[in-house]
């Protein structure tokens, strides 16, 4: 009998081990299931092909804010995270800056993990490459400088992009490809500077997509081919060849494009078939895109003033303009919005435009610094405070 405790530890021990703590000071294998890795000092110049190899699951990576730099070796990948279809990843990695991989992560079959303040830079190819599995959360991941996409989401479902950022990337900054590519949620998050789209639909269907902002790529958002998507209470502006393009969409499934702002030389192009997709949703309460209490189509802005929005389509105030906008022969926005639509006070805390005091407008001026509100909010509300 007593020896019996003696038989617990041992037999208790695998499982003990599996909390450990590991600090790794360069590129490591990451195969202790259970372990959190923590990165003690900053990774450069490494010229390995898979600098975190992780293979176990119930892995933390903490990075503690050190970096995971290589040299841009072909198939280098900085966090390198293979699983086997159908198992629970459940794993971590955070506050990690990676730079100068073929690719800054790449991710096949994880479920379950999340990856969380990461900043991915100069990738060869791709920032973050997710290939099947799904339920991952990405939060405050900001990718730039790919020499292809930011942030790919191929064929993996139910994943949640937040607060995240993907800019400067030779081709797009986020993509949502084929379909099982459904059921994703992208929100909080901006796509800018990108050579091609900002936001990329393609072949999928079913995802949602709000509340971000899509400037100064080509497209802000694209849709190829993709069905029953959701992209609403977001902004595509100053994007040079068009704020939204529709392509071969709606099909079988319309997708809802409602509550926008849309501020570009040209707002809207649909390609080759059209097929009708939902440009407003009924006329109902809650504060728009704009701050207002107008909720139903789009803002069709352009940058010289002259969208459809934008002229006089409003003549009894109440925030729509009052005639049907015919986008395509498909494709009909019934409850575009109107310059009435506009609140003086951005993000929630609506107040009629006469109430704008010169503190607000320093204060959102103030955040426009800081890059938490656009120009636009902080020429409207001087605007309004001026009226
Ligand atoms: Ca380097
Ligand atoms: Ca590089
Ligand atoms: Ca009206």
């Amino acid at each position: 009998m007593k020896n019996l405790p003696i038989m617990l530890i041992v037999l208790l021990a695998p499982l003990c081990s599996a909390d450990s703590s590991e600090y790794i000071y360069g590129c490591s294998d990451l195969s202790l299931t259970g372990s959190t890795y923590y990165l003690m000092q900053d990774i450069v110049n490494s010229e390995s092909i898979k600098c975190m190899n992780v293979t176990a699951q119930w892995v933390t990576l903490d990075c503690q804010g050190h970096l995971i730099d290589g040299v841009d070796a072909q198939d280098s990948v900085g966090i390198y995270l293979m699983q086997s279809p159908g198992v629970n990843t459940n794993s971590n990695f955070r506050n990690c800056r990676i730079n100068d991989w073929d690719y800054g992560a790449a991710i096949f079959y994880a479920q379950n993990t999340s990856f969380v303040n990461l900043t991915i830079s100069s990738s060869k190819q791709y920032g973050v490459f997710s290939y099947k599995g799904g339920e991952n959360v990405y939060r405050n991941v900001s990718v730039s400088g790919s020499g292809n996409r930011g942030f790919v989401l191929w064929n993996t479902s139910r994943n949640l992009v937040e607060g995240c950022d993907s800019s400067s990337n030779a081709v797009d900054g986020f993509i949502l490809d084929s379909e099982n590519a459904h059921n994703n949620t992208i929100r909080h998050t901006t796509a800018s500077n990108n050579a091609e789209k900002g936001f990329y639909l393609y072949l999928c269907n079913d995802n949602t997509v709000h509340n971000v902002t899509s400037t100064n790529n080509s497209v802000g958002f694209f849709s190829y081919a993709s069905e029953g998507n959701n992209i609403s209470h977001s902004k595509s502006m100053r994007n040079n060849v068009a704020g939204i393009v529709v392509v071969n969409s709606g099909s079988i499934k319309r997708n809802w494009i409602y509550d926008n702002l849309f501020n570009n030389t040209v707002d809207y192009r649909a390609l080759e078939n059209t097929y009708p997709n939902n440009w407003n949703i009924s006329q109902g309460s809650g504060i728009n895109v704009l701050g207002g209490e107008a909720l139903g189509g789009n803002y069709w802005a352009t940058p010289q003033g002259d969208g459809y929005s934008e002229e006089e389509c409003d003549a009894d105030g109440d925030g729509f303009c009052d005639v049907t906008l015919m986008l395509s022969s498909d494709d009909y926005d019934y409850l575009p919005l109107s310059p009435n639509a506009f609140g003086c006070i951005l993000e929630g805390n609506y107040a009629p435009c006469s109430e704008v005091s010169i503190l607000e407008v320093i204060g959102l001026l103030d955040r426009w610094n800081t890059g938490e509100a656009s120009l636009e909010e902080a020429l409207s509300l001087i605007d309004a405070w001026m009226d």
